[in-house]
């Protein structure tokens, strides 16, 4: 267990700083968050202060306070919280493949999902190759849930936007009938009570509630 709060810093739109608040959420893992804006001004990403800390300007960053350890990339970030402080294992999977299969998927989440999503191209695509993978399967990696699963949540929900002009594809409804595996472990990932807590956790500092 982290016995100083984790120094948390995130942006309250930017999704791949919420796959973080997932698992501390899980892990029950104290942390101190501190929302900053895009850009250069004061208390921004890009401003001198942060670039200090992070000099890609970007968030999620951390500071452990127990170890002393700064990081940033989400999914980095994510495999040092479950290596330090998933005691139970809930994350854990049997033998190198499995382990190196969760790797494999978190880096397609940060190389396709993350950047595609963002930039509205090849949406559809992503989606079809998690779909396939997720043939008969509950979950990515050995039939259990993995960091792997738990990772593309932020940026699959904000699909209504991503997709909006699309015909087939714009509503969750559309999206049930061309992905129907994908659609059911979606709904299932975010069923996980982290997961709610961490979309409670984003409404407020979001302001919607
Ligand atoms: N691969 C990085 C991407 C980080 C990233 O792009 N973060 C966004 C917020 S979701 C950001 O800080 N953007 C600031 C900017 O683009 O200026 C990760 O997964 O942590």
């Amino acid at each position: 267990m982290a016995t100083n709060a984790i120094d948390f810093y995130s942006h309250r739109d930017g999704p791949n700083p919420w796959k973080n608040i997932i698992l501390f959420e899980e892990l029950g893992i104290p942390y101190n968050a501190t929302y900053l804006t895009f850009g250069d001004a004061n208390g921004g990403v890009e401003h001198e202060d942060f670039l200090k800390k992070n000099p890609a300007g970007r968030v999620p960053w951390i500071k452990d306070p127990t170890t002393g350890i700064e990081l940033t990339e989400s999914n980095l970030i994510s495999e040092y919280l479950v290596d330090h402080y998933d005691k139970k294992g809930i994350f854990s999977v049997e033998g190198e493949q499995n382990q190196l299969l969760v790797k494999q998927w978190l880096g397609f989440q940060a190389a396709s999902q993350g950047p595609f999503f963002a930039q509205v191209t090849l949406v559809k695509r992503t989606i079809t190759t998690v779909d396939r993978a997720l043939k008969g399967k509950e979950y990515l990696v050995g039939d259990k849930i993995t960091l792997a699963d738990l990772a593309y949540i932020p940026w699959d929900l904000a699909l209504d936007t991503v997709l909006q002009g699309d015909e087939e594809s714009a509503t969750a409804e559309g999206r049930k009938k061309l992905w129907p595996d994908w659609f059911a472990w979606h709904n299932r990932v975010l069923q996980r009570p982290s997961v709610q807590k961490m979309l409670a956790i984003q409404r407020k500092a979001q302001g919607k509630e």
